[in-house]
């Protein structure tokens, strides 16, 4: 039996966008965001915790003994718990990164109460406070990019991936999870609309659906898996496959 994912406790319920605002500002990942990360992010991504949950396992297959593994974009740290959980005792550094200092402040409270668990070997967690694009990695075999690469400009995102690929070892894997967009106009209403319903199915408000939308407009850029395959492949990835997809949601795994 496998032991279940410690994840960021869902204490707080999301309801950021429950009341009309005369001015929807950008989305910004500030304390407000952090107080309902937890409960935000499972009741908007379809899928969240089978990624979380797979995460573990593809960390437990590509995980080699002495390498880093990154989790870029930590947030409050959902993948790199579940990397520790998959690395068991590989000897491996787990090293989440994120450039919001009041995430990376929550995610070390989290991590700290992890680490505090006594549960046979676990593989350390360090965090950075810092942007994705400007870090240098160590050796890595393993890196996740989960929903945080939407984020980065769409000009500094082939310097990152050609990073990423320079930094995995032979035989090494990134895990790029990403929100999607659709060639034909038709699907991508369609997977709009399924989303936004999905979002209903979770206790969504038509105002929270649409203000948050406004908020996320030129904050969160989706590009086609298309586009995601052929930017890989020029970084200098082998191979890239889906393996996961709901609605607009996914997770790639891109080879080395
Ligand atoms: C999870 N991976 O729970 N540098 C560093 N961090 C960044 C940057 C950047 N340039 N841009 C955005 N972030 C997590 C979920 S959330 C996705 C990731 C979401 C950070 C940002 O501060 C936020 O914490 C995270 O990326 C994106 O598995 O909320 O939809």
């Amino acid at each position: 039996m496998t032991t279940p994912i410690s994840t960021a406790p869902s204490t707080t319920t999301d309801t950021l966008y429950a009341t009309a605002n005369h001015i929807v500002e950008g989305f910004r990942f500030d304390d407000k965001v952090v107080a309902v990360f937890p409960d935000m992010i499972q009741r908007s991504v379809p899928g969240y915790s089978t990624i979380i949950a797979m995460i573990s396992q593809l960390t437990a297959r590509y995980a080699q003994h002495g390498t880093h593994c990154y989790d870029l974009g930590c947030s409050l740290g959902a993948a790199s718990l579940a990397m520790q959980q998959g690395v068991g005792g590989k000897n491996c550094t787990i090293v989440g990164v994120d450039n919001s200092a009041d995430m990376i402040k929550r995610c070390q409270q989290i991590v700290d109460a992890s680490n505090a668990e006594k549960c046979g070997e676990k593989a350390i967690i360090q965090l950075i406070e810092g942007a994705i694009e400007e870090i240098e990695f160590k050796p890595a075999s393993v890196i996740v990019l989960n929903f945080t690469l939407q984020f980065l400009a769409i000009e500094k995102r082939p310097a990152l991936l050609q990073k990423i690929a320079r930094a995995l070892v032979p035989g090494g894997v990134l895990i790029l999870s990403e929100k999607l967009s659709f060639n034909d106009p038709r699907h991508h209403e369609l997977m709009i609309d399924l989303h936004h319903n999905f979002k209903r199915s979770q206790g969504y408000s038509d105002l929270e659906i649409a203000q948050k939308r406004q908020a996320i407009e030129n904050v969160l850029i989706p590009e086609t898996f298309q586009t995601h395959q052929s930017r890989l492949a020029h970084a200098g990835f082998s191979g890239v496959e889906l393996w996961f997809q709901c609605f607009n949601f996914s997770s790639m795994i891109a080879f080395k």
